[in-house]
Formats: structure tokens, C-alpha cells, sequence
């Protein structure tokens, strides 16, 4: 029987695009990496995940070395920032077969976007600080004075539905 080398390289399967929802605690978990092995024994095929050091990710994500659960570390807030990449790898458990590897593991990296859905959390706030219009006394009472708009910084959906009040 052959003896089993470390040469294969893990491999990602986990979707590129992820979402988490502002506004939540840090420790939300986001997703789940995984990455598979294709060598047949311990720890030729055994995995460890790492996000990569000093990109920007790093700063905001971080992720389980065993089971690739992606946490945040920070809460959201969308309109801020929209989107993050995130830079992942995953290591292989022994020193590598593969010719040039200078005695270290098999490893590969990917990028993840990791975008940030919207919440319904900001008010809504008039185009115009001061609205003024002069009425005749003798207008008819369906004439239109005046159109006030608004608007909020949320997402389509989270935008308020409006309503306007008159006060004197
Ligand atoms: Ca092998
Ligand atoms: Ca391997
Ligand atoms: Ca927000
Ligand atoms: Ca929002």
C-alpha cells in the first residue's frame, strides 16, 4: 500500500458573496468557511483557517481556526461602509510534499466579499431646512401650496413611507 504524502491543497467551496445584517452585536456570525482536502490521512488532510494578516478584514471579522465560523468583531452601520473584503486562507496540517515548499504547509487564500444589509435606522429629513409659501385667502381649498420632499439614508424598503403634517 502507498504511503499517503501531503500533496494536495485544500480547497474552498463556500460561496464568494456573503451579507450580515447591521446594527448587531460583534460575535454575529456571518458565515461558515469551508475548504477541502483531498489527501487520505491526519493530518495530510486536516484544515485550519486564518484570516490573512494585515488586510483589512483582519480588523473587522475573525474567524475560528477549526471550524471556519466567519464572526464580526465590530457592529455595522451600512451607510457608513457597504461592503468589506475579506481575505481568508486555509492550511493543510504538515509540512508539504510539494516540491519548492520550503517545509511548510499547503495553503490557498480567497477573497470573500462580505456586505453589510441595510436596517431601517435613520429618520427621515427634509431636502430644505425652511419651507415658505404665501396662500391667497381666497384660494380654492384643493389648490396645491406648496410640495415638500424628504429623504432618509436607508435602502429603498427601509425608506419611510412619509407622511407630512401641517402645524400653525
Ligand atoms: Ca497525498
Ligand atoms: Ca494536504
Ligand atoms: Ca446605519
Ligand atoms: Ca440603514
Amino acid at each position: 500500500m502507498l504511503e499517503d504524502v501531503n500533496d494536495e491543497i485544500p480547497l474552498f467551496t463556500e460561496r464568494e458573496q456573503e451579507r450580515v445584517l447591521e446594527g448587531e452585536p460583534p460575535g454575529t456570525v456571518v458565515t461558515r468557511a469551508n475548504a477541502i482536502d483531498k489527501d487520505g490521512t491526519f493530518p495530510n488532510n486536516q484544515v485550519y483557517y486564518y484570516i490573512k494578516e494585515g488586510t483589512e478584514g483582519q480588523d473587522y471579522f475573525k474567524i475560528n481556526s477549526q471550524t471556519g465560523e466567519i464572526a464580526t468583531k465590530i457592529t455595522f452601520d451600512r451607510e457608513t461602509q457597504g461592503a468589506y473584503a475579506l481575505e481568508i486562507e486555509a492550511r493543510d496540517g504538515a509540512p508539504s510534499a510539494r516540491p519548492n515548499s520550503g517545509g511548510q504547509p499547503n495553503s490557498v487564500t480567497k477573497f470573500i466579499r462580505i456586505g453589510i444589509a441595510d436596517k431601517n435606522d435613520n429618520p427621515p429629513y427634509f431636502d430644505k431646512h425652511l419651507y415658505e409659501a404665501e396662500v391667497d385667502e381666497n384660494e380654492d381649498i384643493q389648490h396645491t401650496v406648496l410640495t415638500v420632499t424628504a429623504n432618509d439614508k436607508d435602502e429603498c424598503e427601509n425608506k419611510s413611507s412619509l407622511l407630512f403634517y401641517l402645524s400653525n
